[in-house]
């Protein structure tokens, strides 16, 4: 008897420890970050496809054009938020975290939509917006009625000063003050966003498991990862101080960005969601600097696979983020290739050249005249595809799609531009001359035109209205046309992703910049291995000297937007080509 005890219990432990080590040998292989390797797609729900003609693009929308990402080649889906929302701040403001917006359809479509993408081995990333919620979700209605009840602490409330003036002179990102005073609890709540959209208060431990709860709710959905608004803005310092003055308000930075435990709590989140599924997860984390990304994204920090950085898309000047200035080609070389270096074997970039908040990549970045759009279109991508990290497309930019040709004021449709418009032009502080041409040229509706499928009518995004006016250059700049067009910015984009897959050293390879000097050229080389790249970029709109390196001589060229790269010792305007070692 005893024997048989003693076998049996052997026996069991050497089970359990083949167990624990099959699960450690699969948690390991889960851990072969396939993100790395990946091409993200961004969609804008609203203005990507509308399916019913009521001028709102869908998810039905959506899953009728997956076989366009598929043929571009790109391996994940980001999808802006798609959840319940009053569209305050089109669905970055939500109402219930487990509906689907009604414009977009319904969970069944959501479900389609995921299994489709899945059958064509495409990911869904879910974007997820928890500094805050929507004032109309259920929370924060039970929380206004009173501290007493279950989800009082759910936000962040004060009183008011003596004289009943807000708590603290913190501006809003939208504009106005950060505290708006609430008639029925009595007392102020935060909104570092607009007025609908309280901050939650994360110091709450109740807040943080419905939050968690919530994730693990999508993530047995079987959706393939999280990309997080505003991440690094969920902790705020217990004091409240007054901000140095920017303009009329203070700047609530230093007190709730990046702030006291905002990495202990994405450890937690980690373990009690993040760790359990195979995911990819990338964090908005403005104002991040390459040593705090090595925390929230480090190798082994237990946090988040990647966050999103902004050094290189902020230019600040006289009236905040409005301006058309351009950054120095010198400034944004220093910028990128001090992130690829301070990154390199501690944490992982992401690369992109705009989203929905950001104006047009080839506006900005390149020349949206007719003459060179195509061409710095493809320079950009070659610029930003041959870099180490994930690079993002955001929809429309593998068209080279454009800025949008704004009249007047009353073509704001984003929050942030007409608050913007208000709180500078009418208020008398600039010109509508001076500013016109600021807010114009980094308003975020640029991003949000819609879609342009074809020539036809609205761009065939809708047989409808569209909710926001589509950019008149969709006759000349659009899908079909692109599909047809060999030499399309579509093709290059497709060819820049197969590339990719192709060569490890464009995923892995170390990074060094040459020519740091010039304004005119961005050259830089990649290594891994015996292996070498060479990638050549003219942001100038003329033909510039360019002497190709000796240790390239006879190199294989893997892409170019010329037919003879750098001939006779000369790039063109605008040229982009790779040469492989
Ligand atoms: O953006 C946060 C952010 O810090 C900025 O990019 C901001 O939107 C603005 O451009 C500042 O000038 C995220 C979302 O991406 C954005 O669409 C939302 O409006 C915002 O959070 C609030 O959820
Ligand atoms: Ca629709």
């Amino acid at each position: 008897m005893e024997i048989e005890r003693e076998l049996y219990q052997a026996l069991t432990e050497i089970l359990m420890r083949a167990k624990d080590k099959f699960i450690e040998r699969k948690s390991e292989e889960m851990k072969t970050s396939w993100w790395k390797e990946a091409v993200v797609y961004q969609i804008y729900p609203r203005s990507f496809m509308d399916s019913n003609g009521d001028g709102i693009g869908d998810l039905q929308g959506i899953i009728s054009r997956l076989d366009y990402l598929k043929k571009l080649g790109i391996d994940v889906i980001w999808m802006s938020p798609v959840y319940q929302s009053p569209n305050d701040d089109n669905g970055y403001d939500i109402s219930d975290y487990r509906a689907i917006m009604e414009e977009f359809g319904t969970m069944e479509d959501f479900d389609e939509l995921l299994d489709r993408a899945h059958e064509k081995g495409l990911k869904i990333v879910m974007d997820l917006v928890v500094n805050h919620t929507s004032d109309e979700h259920r929370w924060f209605v039970e929380s206004r009625k009173g501290k007493g009840n279950s989800y009082g602490d759910y936000y962040i409330w004060r009183d008011g000063k003596e004289d009943g003036s807000a708590p603290n002179n913190w501006g809003a990102c939208f504009g106005g003050s950060a505290w708006k005073f609430d008639e029925e609890r009595g007392q102020y709540y935060l909104h570092l966003f607009s007025e609908k959209q309280p901050d939650l208060n994360w110091d709450n431990p109740a807040v943080r498991r419905e939050v968690f709860d919530m994730m693990n709710w999508w993530c047995r959905k079987g959706i393939d990862g999280f990309r997080m608004d505003v991440i690094s803005m969920i902790s705020k310092t217990k004091d409240m101080p007054d901000g140095k003055l920017k303009g009329l308000y203070g700047d609530y930075s230093p007190y709730c960005v990046h702030g006291p435990k905002v990495h202990e709590y994405l450890q937690e989140m980690n373990r009690e969601v993040l760790s359990k599924y195979d995911l990819m997860t990338v964090g908005e984390t403005a104002g991040v600097t390459p040593s705090q990304a090595c925390l929230y994204a480090g190798n082994d920090t237990h946090e988040l696979n990647m966050v999103f950085q902004f050094e290189h898309v902020d230019v600040h000047g006289k009236y905040g983020k409005w301006n058309s200035v351009r950054m120095p080609l010198t400034k944004l070389k220093e910028i990128l290739s001090r992130w690829q270096r301070e990154l390199a074997g501690k944490a992982w970039n992401s690369l992109f050249w705009d989203n929905h908040d950001q104006p047009r990549a080839v506006s900005r970045f390149g020349n949206d005249d007719p003459k060179w759009r195509v061409l710095s279109a493809k320079m950009l991508a070659t610029c930003l595809h041959m870099m180490q990290g994930t690079p993002y497309i955001y929809q429309g930019e593998e068209l080279g799609m454009t800025n949008y040709p704004f009249h007047g004021p009353e073509d704001f449709h984003d929050i942030e531009s007409i608050h913007a418009y208000e709180e500078w032009c009418r208020s008398g502080i600039v010109s509508h001359e001076e500013f016109w041409p600021c807010i114009t040229k980094v308003s975020r509706d640029n991003a949000r035109t819609p879609m342009q499928w074809d020539d036809s009518e609205q761009a065939g995004f809708t047989k409808g209205t569209p909710w926001m006016p589509v950019n008149p250059n969709y006759r000349e700049i659009n899908a079909q046309a692109a599909l047809k067009d060999p030499d399309s910015v579509f093709y290059y984009y497709q060819k820049l992703i197969s590339l990719r897959k192709r060569y490890p050293v464009i995923v892995h390879g170390e990074y060094k910049l040459l020519l740091a000097d010039s304004e005119e050229l961005f050259v830089y080389e990649r290594a891994l291995g015996n292996k070498k790249l060479l990638v050549v970029c003219s942001f100038a709109d003329k033909e510039t000297r360019f002497e190709m390196p000796e240790d390239f001589a006879g190199g294989e060229c893997l892409i170019s937007n010329y037919p003879e790269p750098g001939k006779d010792g000369k790039l063109q305007p605008y040229e982009a080509f790779v040469i492989l070692m």
